[in-house]
């Protein structure tokens, strides 16, 4: 495998794994804070992003390359407000979007067409997760202090994973 390439997706091994445990922290506040149906939504994403680090993995090692499994600092664990929160995940999902779209650029400039077609899953995967976290937050601020509107979202949160649960495919995703 490209020597260039091979860094780069373990540099995105990386973000996934820290994607994971944002999301697994987001979910113990939310869960400790009375938002359950918040909490079932954040441990989802954090099972999403260890699979989509599970898929880097897999893919490096099949192809001659070396996974390497890396140390992540700890996040957060605090936080003001569910609304605080989603800009975090948002801010960081645009992050992610960037690495993933410099991961793009280097699989062309180093004319690796399969790992170019492989990553387009998570092209696809990140518009999703930007235009979800971007439209929770919006409702978030349109609620505002509406302590009704909060219990409202809180449960349209964990209908949407159990929806996503037990979609047609039982995937889980
Ligand atoms: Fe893996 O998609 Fe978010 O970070």
């Amino acid at each position: 495998m490209n020597a260039r390439v091979e860094k780069a997706l373990n540099d995105q091994v990386q973000k996934e794994c820290a994607s994971s445990q944002l999301y697994l922290a987001m979910a113990s506040w939310a869960e400790t804070n009375g938002l359950n149906g918040s909490a079932i939504f954040f441990y989802s994403q954090s099972d999403e992003e260890r699979v989509h680090m599970l898929k880097l993995i897999h893919f490096i090692n099949e192809r001659g390359g070396k996974a390497m499994i890396p140390s992540i600092d700890k996040p957060a664990s605090e936080h003001e407000s569910l609304e605080n929160v989603f800009e975090t995940l948002l801010e960081h999902e645009i992050g992610v979007t960037e690495s993933i779209n410099n991961l793009v650029d280097i699989c062309l400039e180093e004319k690796d067409y399969t790992t170019h077609n492989f990553i387009q899953w998570y092209v696809s995967e990140q518009l999703e997760e930007e235009a979800q976290a971007r439209t929770i937050l919006d409702k978030i601020k349109l609620i505002g202090k509406d302590k009704g509107g909060m219990y409202l979202l809180d449960r349209d949160l964990e209908n949407s994973q159990i929806k996503t649960r037990y979609n047609s495919t039982g995937s889980g995703k």
